[in-house]
C-alpha cells in the first residue's frame, strides 16, 4: 500500500489530487538526462571522422602528460616536492580540459590537475611550488588564467561560478572550467555552485574526474546517484557521462559544453569516468583499499593504448613519430628534474605577499614582527662571525 493508497487518503477527492494546476514542471528532464553509458569514440565506427592532427596532438599531450607526472613522482622520493598527486591514468581528461579552452577562458583546477594547468601553459616548475611548499599559489593566476590549484575539495567550484558571471555581467564571453573529484561531488561548495550557476544560467562547465576513489573511499561508498552526471538534472542543467580515457571524446564533449556556455546556454556538468591508477599521492598505500586485479582491469582501458590503437590503423604511429614525442617528453622531465633539484632562494616575507590586495593591520604587525626578528637572527650571525665565541655566545647563561 503507498502513502496515496492509505485509507482516507486523497487519491480520488479530484480537489485534493495533487498541487494546484498552476504547478508545471519547470524544465523538461528528458534532454538534460546523460546517456546511459559513457560516451565514446575511440573504436567506434564514429572514429572514421576525427582529425588525424588532434589524433596526433592529442597524443603528443598525452605521452608528455604521463612522463611529467612519472618525473614528478620521482621527485617526491628524491625529497624535491613534497607531495605529488598523480594523474597518470586520467591524463585524456586533463589534456581534454586544457585544450577545450580559449586564451580568454578560465581553468579551476583542483590538486590533480597539474597537468591540465601545464598543458595550459603554465610552467612545469612553476605548477609545483605549492606542492614543493615554497609559496601560496607559485604563479600568477592572471598570467595564464588558471586559479590557484585548490586543495580544498570542491571550494574553486564557487569561485568559478563567480567568476564567469561575473564576467557575463560585464559582457566578456569568457568560460570559466572547473574540475573536481567524485569525493569532491559531496562538498556543500559542489552543491551551492551547481545551483546557482543553473539559476544565473553563468557559462561554466563543470568537469567531474570520477577515478573510483576518494583517497580510499570508493564511489558506491560515496553516492547512490545512478551515476554522477545524473545530478546534473537535479539542478537544471544536462548532464553528460563520457569515457574519461577516451581524449577525444573527452575533448569534443568539453568542447560542445564550452561553445553552449559561450553561446549563453549555461553551464553543463560532465563526468568524465576514469581510473586513477596510482596511489592517492606519494603518501598513500592504495594495496590496503583496492586489488591489484582491478588496477590491471583499468590498464587494459589505458588512454595512451586506446589512441594508439586509432593512430596505428591509419597508419601514423610510426617509430619516427613516437621517438620524436618521447624525446620532448624526455627533454620536458630532464628540465623539470634540473630545475627541482635547484635550491630556491626563498624570502620568508613573501608570506605576507599576495594574502590580500590591501594587507589588513594584523597582516602589518606579523610581517614587521618577522622583519624585526629576521634582522635581529641576521645581526646576530654577523656579530658571531665578527668574533671567536661572539656576542651570542657570551650572552648565554
Ligand atoms: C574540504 C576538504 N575535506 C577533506 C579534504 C581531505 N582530502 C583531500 S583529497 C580527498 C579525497 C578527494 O577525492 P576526490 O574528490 O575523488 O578527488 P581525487 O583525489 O580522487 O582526485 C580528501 C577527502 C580536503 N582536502 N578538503
Ligand atoms: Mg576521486
Amino acid at each position: 500500500m503507498t502513502v496515496l493508497e492509505q485509507p482516507g487518503s486523497s487519491r480520488n477527492t479530484s480537489s485534493l489530487a495533487g498541487p494546484p494546476p498552476s504547478w508545471q514542471p519547470r524544465t523538461d528532464p528528458a534532454p538534460l538526462l546523460p546517456d546511459p553509458e559513457p560516451y565514446r569514440l575511440l573504436g567506434t565506427d564514429a572514429a572514421a571522422r576525427l582529425d588525424s592532427g588532434l589524433l596526433t596532438r592529442l597524443y603528443t599531450q598525452l605521452v608528455r602528460g604521463r612522463r611529467y607526472n612519472a618525473q614528478a613522482t620521482a621527485l617526491t622520493r628524491q625529497g624535491r616536492l613534497a607531495v605529488y598527486p598523480s594523474s597518470t591514468g586520467q591524463e585524456a581528461c586533463e589534456i581534454a580540459a586544457a585544450l577545450a579552452l580559449e586564451e580568454r577562458d578560465w581553468l579551476f583546477p583542483s590538486y590533480r590537475d597539474t597537468l591540465a594547468a601545464v598543458a595550459r601553459g603554465l610552467d612545469p616548475v612553476q605548477a609545483l611550488t605549492l606542492l614543493r611548499g615554497d609559496w601560496h599559489s607559485g604563479y600568477d593566476p592572471h598570467e595564464h588564467r588558471i586559479a590557484p590549484l585548490c586543495t580544498p575539495l570542491a571550494t574553486q567550484l564557487p569561485h568559478a561560478v563567480g567568476l564567469a558571471h561575473a564576467a557575463r555581467l560585464k559582457g566578456d564571453e569568457v568560460v570559466a572550467l572547473a574540475m573536481v573529484g567524485d569525493g569532491g561531488t559531496s562538498e556543500g561548495d559542489f552543491h551551492e555552485a551547481l545551483n546557482f550557476a543553473a539559476v544565473w544560467q553563468a557559462p561554466v562547465v563543470f568537469l567531474v574526474q570520477n577515478n573510483g576513489f576518494a583517497i580510499s573511499v570508493p564511489l558506491a561508498k560515496q553516492t547512490a546517484a545512478p551515476s554522477l552526471a545524473h545530478k546534473a538534472v537535479g539542478y537544471g542543467m544536462p548532464g553528460r557521462l563520457v569515457d574519461g580515457n577516451d581524449a577525444p571524446a573527452m575533448y569534443e564533449v568539453l568542447g560542445e559544453a564550452v561553445q553552449r556556455a559561450r553561446r549563453g546556454g549555461g553551464p553543463t556538468l560532465v563526468e568524465a569516468v576514469t581510473y586513477r591508477v596510482e596511489a592517492h599521492t606519494n603518501a598513500d598505500d592504495a594495496t590496503r583499499y583496492r586489488s591489484a586485479a582491478e588496477v590491471e582491469a583499468w590498464r587494459a582501458h589505458d588512454p595512451i593504448a586506446l589512441l594508439e590503437r586509432e593512430l596505428a590503423a591509419r597508419e601514423l604511429l610510426t617509430d619516427a613519430f613516437v621517438d620524436d614525442i618521447k624525446e620532448g617528453a624526455e627533454q620536458l622531465a630532464a628540465d623539470l628534474r634540473e630545475r627541482m633539484n635547484a635550491d630556491p632562494a626563498l624570502d620568508p616575507m613573501d608570506l605576507f605577499t599576495h594574502v590580500f590586495a590591501e594587507q589588513t593591520s594584523q597582516l602589518r604587525a606579523q610581517a614587521s614582527q618577522l622583519r624585526a626578528e629576521l634582522d635581529a637572527e641576521a645581526a646576530g650571525h654577523t656579530e658571531d662571525a665578527a668574533g671567536a665565541g661572539g656576542v651570542a655566545e657570551e650572552a648565554r647563561p
